[in-house]
C-alpha cells in the first residue's frame, strides 16, 4: 500500500487539496502545483477565491503572482469555497489555517477543528492529512488524531497517513524559505513520517524526518527563542541608554565572539508568530518557577511604551507638550519590506500617543492601516509641520532619509525617535534635530 502510495507521487498521480490559502497556504498550494500535482486551494473567503482563479495572487509576495498565474492557467492550480467543497476526492490534504491566540492568551484551536472535522467525514483509507499550523505540543497526539480516528472509524498510520510538517517561511521571503529551508516532517507514526517527507521532497530541498510532537515543539521553540534573545536585546538598550552607551556598538562587539548571536533591539516585536507562539509553546505545561518565555513576551510588549516615553522625553527636551505636538508615524508593517502590519508595534505607540493628546499622521509605502493616526501618503505630508518624527519600521524605503528636506518641514526644534535605529545620531544633531534611539545612551558618559 505505501509502495502505491509512494509511486503516486513520484509519478505526480495524486490530488492534493490545502484548507487555508493565507501566507502559509497559497504559497504551498502554488509550489505543490508547480511540482505537477493538481492541487485545490480552500479558503472561507470568496475574494481568495474568485482572485485565485483568475490567476491573481491575493497575497504581495515575491515570486507569488507568476506561481499563481502560470499554475491556474495550465489547469494545476484552482481555488474553491470551504462551503463547495466535499473533500472527498483527495489524496492528501494539507492544512494550513490559523491558529491565533484569544484575548486570554489561550491558543483558539477553532479552525484548525473545524477543518478536521470536514476532514474526518471525509477521510478514506490511503489518505495522507499533513497539518503545516503551528499547533501546542501535543495537539497531533491528543486531538487531531483521536478526532480524525472517531469521525472515519480508521486508524492513524495504518489506514491513513498523518503528520506534522510545520510552516518555517517569513512573509517576504516565503517561496524562497519554503524551498530551501530544511522541513521538519512528523508523522504520528513511522509510516506517516516516511509518506509525508516524501510528498514534501517534492518541493523542499531538505527533509528532517522526526515525530510529531517533536516537531510542535521545534516550531515554536524557534519563534520563542527568537522572542526570548530580542527581549535581550531590548533590555540590553535600556540598560546602554542608562549609562550613556551605544546598543548597536555594543551587540555589533558582544557578537565578535564566536558563540554569541544576540538580535536586535527595537520598538516591540510584531507579527502574527513571535507574539503568539510563546503562548502556544507553554500552553499546559505546568507553570515554570521562573518564567523566561513570558517575561520575554512582556518585555516585548512594554517597548512601545518605552517609544513614547522617549518621545515625551524628547519633547521635554524641547520645552514642548505632547497635546499640542504633531507626531509622525514612519512605518506601520510589523517589519522592514512587508505589507503586513498584524500585530505591529505602531499600533500600540499610536494609540498611547493618541490617548496623550498627540496629533498623529502615519505613513507607510507598503501598509494601508494607520491605526487611527491620520494617513499620509508621502514621507513629506507626514513630517509637515511636524514636532517629532518616530521610525516604528525599517523600510529600506526609510533608510537614506534626506534630513535637510525632513527638518525644513518639520516645525522649529524638531526631535527624532529612531525606533529602529537607522539615523546616525551624529548626523541627526548636525542637522539640528534632538535625536532619541532605542538603546542610545547620550554620550554624556561615552569618554
Ligand atoms: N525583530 C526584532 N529584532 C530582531 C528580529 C526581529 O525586533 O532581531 C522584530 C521584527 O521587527 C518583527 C518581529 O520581531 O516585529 C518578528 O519578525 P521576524 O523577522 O523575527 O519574524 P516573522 O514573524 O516575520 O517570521 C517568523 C520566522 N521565524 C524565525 O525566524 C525563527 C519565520 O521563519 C517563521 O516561519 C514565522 O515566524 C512563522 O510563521 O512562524
Amino acid at each position: 500500500m505505501m509502495k502505491l502510495f509512494v509511486e503516486n507521487i513520484h509519478d505526480r498521480n495524486l490530488r492534493i487539496s490545502v484548507l487555508g490559502s493565507g501566507y502559509v497556504g497559497l504559497p504551498t498550494a502554488a509550489l505543490f502545483a508547480a511540482a505537477g500535482f493538481n492541487v485545490t486551494a480552500i479558503d472561507m473567503k470568496s475574494k481568495i477565491v474568485k482572485n485565485v482563479n483568475s490567476g491573481v495572487s491575493p497575497i504581495n509576495e515575491p515570486g507569488l503572482q507568476e506561481l499563481v498565474s502560470h499554475n491556474v492557467q495550465s489547469g494545476k492550480l484552482t481555488a474553491a469555497l470551504n462551503s463547495d467543497t466535499t473533500l472527498n476526492q483527495e489524496d492528501v490534504i494539507v492544512i494550513c489555517v490559523q491558529t491565533p491566540i484569544d484575548k486570554n492568551k489561550k491558543p483558539n484551536l477553532s479552525f484548525l477543528l473545524n477543518a478536521l472535522e470536514n476532514v474526518g467525514k471525509n477521510l478514506k483509507k490511503q489518505m495522507l492529512v499533513a497539518v503545516c499550523s503551528t499547533v501546542p505540543p501535543r495537539t497531533m497526539q491528543e486531538k487531531v488524531k483521536p478526532l480524525l480516528e472517531s469521525l472515519s472509524g480508521l486508524k492513524a498510520d495504518v489506514d491513513f497517513y498523518l503528520a506534522y510538517v510545520p510552516e518555517r517561511i517569513a512573509p517576504g521571503k516565503a517561496l524562497k524559505e519554503f524551498v530551501e529551508s530544511p522541513r521538519l516532517v512528523g508523522g504520528v507514526g513511522s509510516n506517516s513520517t516516511k509518506i509525508a517527507a516524501e510528498l514534501f521532497r517534492t518541493v523542499c530541498k531538505k527533509i528532517i524526518e522526526t515525530d510529531a510532537t517533536t516537531a510542535e515543539i521545534a516550531k515554536t521553540a524557534e519563534n520563542t527563542y527568537r522572542d526570548v534573545n530580542i527581549a535581550f536585546a531590548n533590555q540590553l538598550a535600556i540598560i546602554c541608554e542608562q549609562h550613556g552607551a551605544d546598543i548597536t556598538k555594543v551587540i555589533e562587539l558582544a557578537n565578535t565572539h564566536p558563540r554569541v548571536n544576540i538580535h536586535t533591539s527595537g520598538p516591540g516585536v510584531g507579527g502574527p508568530c513571535l507574539t503568539k507562539d510563546p503562548y502556544l509553546l507553554t500552553h499546559q505545561s505546568k507553570p515554570a518557577d521562573y518564567d523566561i518565555i513570558k517575561t520575554a513576551r512582556k518585555i516585548n510588549d512594554n517597548m512601545p511604551k518605552h517609544i513614547v516615553k522617549l518621545t515625551l522625553q524628547a519633547l521635554k527636551n524641547t520645552g514642548k507638550d505632547v497635546k499640542s505636538s504633531k507626531i509622525a508615524i514612519l512605518g506601520t508593517a510589523y517589519k522592514a519590506n512587508v505589507d503586513d502590519s498584524r500585530f505591529s508595534p505602531s499600533e500600540s505607540i499610536i494609540q498611547k500617543l493618541k490617548t496623550l493628546g498627540a496629533e498623529t499622521i502615519a505613513y507607510d509605502p507598503h501598509c494601508t492601516s494607520t491605526f487611527g493616526a491620520k494617513k499620509a501618503t508621502s514621507l513629506h505630508e507626514s513630517v509637515k509641520d511636524a514636532d517629532c518624527l518616530i521610525i516604528a519600521t525599517d523600510h529600506n524605503e526609510f533608510k537614506n532619509l534626506n534630513l535637510t528636506e525632513i527638518k525644513q518641514s518639520m516645525r522649529s526644534k524638531p526631535t527624532i525617535v529612531d525606533g529602529k535605529r537607522i539615523i546616525n545620531p551624529n548626523e541627526a544633531e548636525k542637522h539640528g534635530f534632538t535625536y532619541y534611539g532605542v538603546g542610545y545612551g547620550k554620550p554624556r558618559c561615552r569618554q
